[in-house]
């Protein structure tokens, strides 16, 4: 499949930051991905790519974290992907072959949800591409189930498919809210699922080491980018929100210390802009991904001479 054939361009002034840069310039590849079929409480995750992008074009381009200047950087931004209403199949599997392609052209996908069922089709991607792949998730929830509401394939099962469906590891962050079925599941998947506690008031350093040590043995590494593992206090527009999460900072300085040149795909899911009051999340889901583009620029030991804002 040319996945170009499923494409709907946005134009310059409309792209992520308010402007696209030429493949050559950047190694990551912006495409919104707004699938939005299976929320079992409220929905809207299909507005996020345009509203992430809209609001974006506001925001300073210096990096908090490096001090790079991610204008230097840039992104190439393809636009959305356009996926047939209600067909949860073909939306996956044409996903799955979008990142793919991505991944064989060389570029680091940056997928803007949609509901976080998008990372089964993306993370196989990478999985297929892979002799070690770990998926890295933060999220609140475990996504563990086997079926949700007599459905296979939808945002409460996806980590629980990535297990079925690939040979990765994976290890999710965040996790505050499971049913007594998900714990069963974890104990099962032991060995290849690992969860890692944080929330409210847990120590970033101490998360960080016990994650840096558990992806040791990983060749390739997805991060996945549930927003509610963020307080509702900071990230009101989701789909699904659960209290007592964390706040953005500690998220980004874990993501700095557990970020390295092997990381290939990054998603950001689950924004919802209907529910998301003065767009503060949309404008934190930005600000996410211009730290962690600049992050992932560093470590993977590009020149950033002239790059610096200070
Ligand atoms: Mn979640």
């Amino acid at each position: 499949m040319n996945y170009k054939l499923y494409i709907v361009s946005v134009d310059q002034g409309n792209a992520f930051l308010g402007f696209n840069v030429d493949r050559g310039r950047t190694p990551f590849t912006i495409v919104g991905v707004p699938l939005d079929v299976s929320s079992s409480f409220r929905s809207g995750c299909r507005e996020a790519p345009t509203r992430i992008r809209t609001v974006s074009r506001s925001l300073e381009l210096c990096s908090v974290l490096t001090g790079l200047n991610i204008e230097r950087i840039g992104f190439e931004d393809i636009g959305d992907i356009v996926l047939p209403p209600g067909d949860v199949k073909t939306s996956l599997s044409r996903i799955e072959e979008m990142v793919e392609e991505l991944l064989r052209e060389g570029r680091i996908p940056i997928l803007l949800g949609g509901e976080h069922t998008i990372t089964l089709p993306s993370f196989k991607a990478l999985a297929s591409l892979s002799r070690t792949p770990c998926l890295l998730v933060f999220d609140s929830h475990a996504d563990l189930r086997d079926e949700y509401l007599g459905s296979r394939y939808n945002h409460a099962t996806v980590i629980r498919r990535i297990l079925d469906e690939t040979q990765g590891q994976v290890l999710i962050v965040g996790v505050r809210a499971v049913s007594k079925e998900e714990v069963e599941e974890y104990k099962r998947f032991r060995g290849r699922l690992e969860i890692v506690k944080l929330w409210q008031g847990s120590d970033p350093k101490e998360v960080s080491e016990e994650m840096r040590k558990r992806v040791a043995v990983c060749e390739d590494i997805y991060i996945s980018i549930d927003v509610d593992i963020l307080d509702p206090s900071y990230a009101p527009g989701v789909q699904t929100p659960e209290p007592l999460g964390i706040d953005p900072l500690s998220l980004l300085k874990i993501l700095e210390t557990v970020v390295d040149k092997r990381v290939r795909v990054v998603d950001i899911v689950e924004v919802a802009p209907p529910y998301d009051y003065s767009d503060i999340t949309s404008f934190l889901a930005a600000k996410i991904i211009i730290e962690l583009a600049a992050i992932i620029y560093l470590r993977r030991g590009y020149s950033v001479e002239g790059y610096r804002c200070w």
